[in-house]
């Protein structure tokens, strides 16, 4: 019996795959047809893909050309499975010609011409979502950079989320809009874009108070519209990786969960004046939220602003992280916006304790720690950008270390997730509105002053 090998992601599969599934089948008695995993393709930068694994297998299933079907997994399979299946020939479209040529050692290798005029990527791109971009920041600029490699999706010009006819003229011309704004006007952003029927993808904080987090993942429920926060970290595979291990055992019962984001200078451009609190806070929060609940018994946040010296505690007037004026700054003759340069916060939940420490114009190790009775978790610096961690041991033989492929920032696996999102896969969305909630949450005491004590200049 002679035996056929080919592989392929098969992705939204078209006559192109087939027809190369007929060509190769006719080669041999026998097909095996490796299938990608999702994240064998993520690994090797095929970001885009709309089905999973298990959809595309089954597609590959129901033409009835395979006698067998696997899943590709890692690179260099292909010499482990020709020689577990004892295969004969292997087979690829001619797109791949000359790529594959060192599997001549191990059996026959057949390039066939690729089916010109089909491609998943034109079938993705078929459905293009035209995406606005509310907020002029060198952060807004990266979005628009990394929208470039997400098939189907069409960043159109930024424009500030502080002229309201901008903003209704992109709306009239968008499917869908990101809006890294301030944080104090991304409630009425979100708001005015989910009552224009446009999905939303908001950075990190969706708003400054748990109500108006609530109204407004109520009003896109209603409108039947997709509002997603933005926070690269939760879509990295290897923070999602982390949280799997976790809620997995992989360190016994987790006691403590410690974040540290801080950056030395803050932000360049007046708009984007962020307090810690609202720039760095989410992404901390994130792990701590996502791993322990949202249900924290008590709580203390101990922070640093610039105009420390008034007796003023950080809820006077002072939203989270929103720039306030202080002393009229004669040079511009506009208030100099403060904010605070560092934020502790203490948590203790019913079986738990955390803290999370965020800065900018201070510097710390930016790690995550995730202690554990059998062993912790250790994500180095800039752990926010999350690519690598380690799990430890009382036995450092018993290490573990997990290593993912992360491009870019990652904002594009987020861009990916919110495409998918609205596209109706609900579960692209990786962080789930009770933590939302429970950071809106953090901002809205903090800016209160409920919890907060303020260190003296
Ligand atoms: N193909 C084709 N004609 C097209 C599109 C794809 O003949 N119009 C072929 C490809 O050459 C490949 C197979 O169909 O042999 C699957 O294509 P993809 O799903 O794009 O898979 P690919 O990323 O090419 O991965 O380890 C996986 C292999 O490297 C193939």
């Amino acid at each position: 019996m002679k035996k056929v090998i080919t592989y392929g992601t098969f992705d939204l599969l078209h006559y192109g795959h087939i027809r190369l599934l007929e060509r190769a089948k006719a080669l041999g008695d026998y097909l095996i047809v490796g299938v990608t995993s999702d994240e064998f393709d993520k690994a090797r930068g095929k970001i885009n893909v709309r089905e999973s694994v298990y959809e595309r297998m089954e597609n590959v299933r129901k033409t009835g050309l395979a006698d067998e079907i696997i899943i590709e997994s890692y690179e260099g399979q292909k010499i482990d499975d020709i020689k577990k299946y004892d295969v004969d020939t292997f087979v690829l479209g001619s797109d791949w010609a000359g790529k594959f040529d060192y599997l001549k050692e191990y059996c026959e290798v057949v390039y066939l011409d690729r089916t010109e005029g089909i491609s998943s990527t034109d079938l993705r791109d078929h459905t293009s979502l035209k995406l606005g971009l509310i907020g002029k920041s060198s952060n807004v600029d990266k979005v628009k950079h990394e929208a470039v490699y997400v098939d189907g999706l069409e960043a159109l010009r930024p424009v500030s989320g502080n002229d309201a006819g901008e903003v209704d003229s992109l709306l009239s011309e968008c499917d869908a809009v990101y809006v890294y704004s301030v944080p104090g006007k991304h409630y009425e952003l979100v708001k005015k874009a989910l009552n224009a029927g446009k999905h939303v993808l908001v950075e990190s904080p969706v708003a400054e108070t748990r109500e108006e987090c609530r109204e407004l993942f109520a009003l896109a429920k209603e409108k039947n519209l997709t509002l997603m926060e933005g926070l690269k970290t939760a879509y990295s595979t290897a923070f999602q990786r982390l949280l799997l291990l976790l809620k997995g055992g992989k360190i016994g019962r987790i006691v403590s969960v410690d974040a540290v984001c801080t950056s030395q200078k803050p932000a360049a451009d007046e708009e984007m004046r962020w307090g810690s609190i609202a720039d760095w806070g989410p992404t901390a929060l994130l792990p701590v939220f996502s791993i322990l609940g949202t249900d924290c018994r008590e709580k203390r946040i101990v922070t640093w602003t610039e105009d420390a010296g008034s007796d003023k505690t950080a809820a006077e007037g002072d939203k989270a992280g929103q720039a306030k004026p202080a002393a009229e700054d004669e040079k511009h003759g506009q208030a100099k916006p403060v904010f605070d340069r560092y934020t502790k916060v203490d948590f203790r939940f019913d079986r738990a304790v955390a803290s999370v420490q965020v800065g900018k114009g201070m510097k710390s190790e930016g790690e995550l720690v995730i202690s554990g009775t059998e062993g912790y978790a250790y994500v180095p610096a800039p752990w926010w950008k999350t690519d690598f961690f380690e799990i430890r041991y009382e036995n450092t033989d018993e290490n573990q270390r997990y290593f993912y492929q992360l491009e870019g920032e990652g904002i594009r696996y987020e861009l990916v997730a919110f495409l998918q999102a609205v596209g109706g896969k609900a579960s692209a969305v990786e962080i789930p509105e009770n933590v939302s909630e429970a950071i809106a949450g953090i901002m809205e005491d903090y800016a209160e002053g409920r919890d907060v004590t303020k260190l003296a200049d």
